[in-house]
């Protein structure tokens, strides 16, 4: 225990300096201190964020409350795809939060069936089963690959695997920690949940060997097509394809975790949509609601979602009428407005713009649609944190992951003359380190 409070007390003072450095690069405002300082006197420290105190949001910008605009290109992890406060949504929201907010799934209601079936039909599944955050959908995803593993492929009770990947990112609980490879993830949580196996990713062959071990006992396989949180890591092309099909071929689910890459993020509905892959089960979140409410579910088809029976699973909110009625209008948005085009052809000139810059401080630019990333070369003592300092500065949000990695995720419905604009502040910070 010794070792560990030593790293962690290095880690603390690397942090209290990054924050110092930050306010002295950003000289944050009397105005914005007091919120800081209430958040530190009175909130967890679970979070290190760039030092700028946010007050409102519309389209691609967000403003401080000294009303300084920026753009937003992290999009609250790729949650506010639609926008900040997208009117239609909000429009959505205050209407059904007159009538009725939440009614349990004790009776049922007029707004979630409509929703339901708006859904399933948008996405292509028999059915969704409604929940809150992204690791509510995702515990469910696994809970539903159990269950079909016993009840349908007839694994023995309590035996069922689960093959996740290196790098992957899920969510924070527990069960879901207990996937991950990143010790700031999984560290001092312990014990953990039995049942997952853990390879490479980007690795087919790993994954082929897995199932040809014990692919009787595997139930699924969860998947990220494009991982977000390790910096987004795109895989090779034909990996996904290959992963489904070796599935297939031993009787295992095939799950994407879709709820950073989903609903029009990466120039497609689904990220699994650019090598034509139907998963047998989706976990959806963040945009589902366009940065409103909590609103997440899983997709699978009956032979999957039949598999729980009534009061086998639930949530208190999980598809109550406010996040169905501002479901629906988040993805009306994403169809109307053509924003999973707009993300496709946007991205290319992103990734094009980003090539042409030259700085020394950038090693590589990848990624898909409108979720990016710039793998940065630290040197002369600046990181990716002070870049995103110097952003912030001249108004473009953007934050670190892993330490040297930018991701830049802008709202989906960004146009190509903000873009530019957003390009030309990431050239300019580059081009002056
Ligand atoms: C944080 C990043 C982290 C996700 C995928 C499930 C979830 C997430 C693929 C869980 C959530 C969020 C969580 C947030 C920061 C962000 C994130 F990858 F997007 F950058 F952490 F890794 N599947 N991702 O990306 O959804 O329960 O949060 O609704 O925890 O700091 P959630």
């Amino acid at each position: 225990m010794q070792e560990s409070a030593e790293y962690g007390f290095s880690a603390y003072i690397c942090i209290q300096l990054q924050t110092i450095i930050s306010f002295i690069i950003m000289s944050v405002t009397a105005k914005a201190q007091q919120f800081i300082d209430l958040e530190d006197r009175y909130g967890a420290h679970n979070y290190h964020p760039l030092p700028v105190v946010l007050s409102r949001g519309e389209g691609p910008f967000v403003w401080d409350v000294d009303g300084k605009r920026y753009f937003d290109f992290l999009s609250a992890y790729s949650a506010v795809n639609q926008g900040h406060c997208h009117p239609k949504i909000v429009k959505a929201l205050c209407e059904q939060a007159g009538k009725l907010c939440l009614t349990s799934r004790a009776f049922y209601n007029d707004c979630l069936g409509p929703y339901e079936k708006f859904a399933t039909e948008f996405f292509g599944y028999d059915k969704l089963l409604p929940m809150n955050s992204g690791a509510e959908a995702v515990e469910t995803a696994l809970k539903l690959a159990r269950r079909w593993g016993y009840k349908v492929k007839g694994i023995p009770e309590n035996e069922a695997l689960i093959v996740v990947c290196d790098g992957n990112f899920h969510g924070r609980t527990i069960t879901i920690v207990t996937m991950s490879s990143d010790p700031d993830s999984y560290g001092q949580y312990g014990p953990f949940t039995p049942g997952f196996v853990r390879i490479p990713y980007n690795d087919t062959d790993a994954l082929a060997k897995v199932l040809d071990e014990c692919g009787d006992r595997v139930a699924a396989m969860l998947v990220e097509p494009i991982q977000g949180e390790a910096g987004v890591y795109v895989p090779s092309d034909g990996y996904i394809r290959k992963c489904y099909d070796l599935c297939h071929a031993h009787n295992v689910l095939f799950i994407a975790d879709e709820v950073q890459t989903g609903i029009g993020r990466t120039g497609k509905m689904f990220a699994c949509d650019h090598e034509g892959v139907r998963p047998d089960m989706i976990t959806i979140g963040k945009a589902l609601s366009g940065g409103v409410l909590p609103v997440s579910a899983v997709l699978a088809d009956d032979e999957i979602m039949l598999t729980i029976l009534p009061g086998e699973h639930g949530s208190t909110f999980g598809g109550f009428p406010l996040a169905a009625k501002v479901a629906v209008a988040a993805l009306e948005v994403i169809r109307d407005e053509h924003l999973t085009e707009n993300a496709a052809r946007l991205g290319e000139i992103f990734r094009e713009e980003i090539c042409k810059i030259n700085s020394r401080f950038i090693k590589s630019v990848r990624g898909k649609g409108l979720l990016n990333a710039v793998i940065t070369e630290p040197q002369d003592g600046i990181e990716a944190w002070d870049i995103c300092l110097k952003m912030a500065e001249k108004g473009l949000l953007a934050k670190p992951t892993h330490r040297h990695i930018i991701r830049f995720a802008p709202p989906l419905v960004i146009t190509e003359a903000q873009l530019r604009e957003g390009i030309a502040i990431i050239r300019d910070v580059f081009e002056s380190l």
